[in-house]
């Protein structure tokens, strides 16, 4: 079978890296393709650099940083150090040297005229993935946070951060008045990307940040069309358990969209698909099990279950359930 999985960067990789182990295990025919979001992406050192895309082949790879969530493990810093005494990049911005290569061996290919979807799959090629990478895009459309102007007279001034530049450098700590996706309404999805959604036999989307990573993904011009669209049942996760994100801002980018911070929240931000939104079902922690009742009235196929990633071999049981979920449905 086809799985297709929407999927950000920590959250999306997590989940990928069960849902592989549930496939080898239960359907070693099936054949995974990743959408991953590219709105973090961006220009630093003269390199291109792709967090979500890097943090998904890494963990995939299973050579990524068990302990920060990004990056390789066993890294070094060698080169930063050097890039900060010149005073290039950002000195609060971490490049190790290890991941240093792979923006390199990127910006290699990508000055050699290949899109980014090209240079993703002769970067995957290296590892064993068991799944298919695909950037929703390969236009550049970096994610904006529109924060207030500090220390100006303009009391309702704004400016606008690189998200990695609002979240590594400031932690969320501006306020985010709104966030924007420069370049999206031109950008068109990746090659690949439409027909993995339209001929799946079952599309998932990750617990990823349903602003900043499944946001980004779904507002390139038609991919949530695809998804509306097409014949595979549509199964999300939740990446909020009992009113909180695990990790990361997910809090904080839902209250500036407007969106409370809840498993069903976030179902009803989404939509269901019978009524011209994403979803057939919802996966919500057992810790969200009061919301069952409205989530099924609203007319979503909704299961309650732990979700934590605890173990790859839990995040296994998890994805089986998801899937379990989509096939009730075809
Ligand atoms: P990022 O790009 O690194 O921020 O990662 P994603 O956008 O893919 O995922 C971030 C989201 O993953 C956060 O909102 C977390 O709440 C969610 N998340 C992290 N760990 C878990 C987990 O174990 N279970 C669930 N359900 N969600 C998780
Ligand atoms: N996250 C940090 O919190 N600090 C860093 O210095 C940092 C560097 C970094 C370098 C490459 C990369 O691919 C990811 C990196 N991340 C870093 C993680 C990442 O930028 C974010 O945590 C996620 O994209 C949040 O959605
Ligand atoms: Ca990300």
């Amino acid at each position: 079978s086809r799985i297709t999985l929407l999927a950000g960067g920590v959250g999306g990789a997590k989940f990928a890296l069960g849902l592989r182990a549930h496939l080898r295990a239960a359907d070693p025919a099936a054949e995974l393709t990743i959408v991953v979001n590219t709105g973090d992406d961006l220009w630093l050192t003269g390199l291109r650099v792709c967090p979500d895309l890097d943090s998904v082949m890494y963990a995939l790879a299973g050579v990524n940083d068990l302990e920060r969530g990004w990056g390789r493990a066993d890294e070094s810093e060698r080169v930063s150090a050097e890039l900060t005494a010149y005073g290039v990049g950002w000195p609060w911005f971490t490049l190790g040297d290890l991941d240093l290569g792979t923006h390199i061996a990127r910006t290699s290919l990508l000055r050699d005229g290949l899109p980014l979807s090209e240079a993703t799959a002769r970067l995957a090629s290296r590892w064993d993935l068991g799944a298919r990478l695909l950037p929703a895009t390969d236009h550049e459309v970096p994610t904006l946070v529109e924060v207030p102007l500090e220390g100006g007279d303009d009391p309702h001034a704004t400016e606008f951060l690189h998200f990695e530049e609002w979240w590594v450098r400031y932690r969320a700590g501006r306020p985010a008045r709104a966030f924007l996706q420069q370049g999206m309404a031109s950008s068109v999805p990746a090659p690949g990307v439409l027909e993995a959604i339209e001929e799946a036999d079952v599309v998932l989307v990750a617990p990823s940040n349903p602003v900043v990573s499944i946001g980004t993904i779904l507002g390139i011009p038609g991919i949530a069309d695809a998804v509306r669209r097409t014949t595979a049942p549509v199964v999300g996760l939740s990446p909020i358990i009992g009113g909180a994100a695990l990790r990361g801002m997910a809090d904080v980018c839902l209250t500036a969209i407007g969106v409370e911070t809840s498993a069903l929240a976030v179902a009803e931000y989404y939509g269901l698909r019978a009524a011209d939104g994403l979803l057939d079902g919802w996966l919500v922690d057992t810790a969200d099990v009061d919301a069952v009742d409205c989530l099924s009235a609203l007319g979503f196929d909704v299961i309650a279950r732990p979700l934590r990633f605890t173990s790859v071999e839990e995040t296994a049981a998890i994805a089986a359930d998801a899937l379990s979920l989509a096939q009730a449905r075809r």
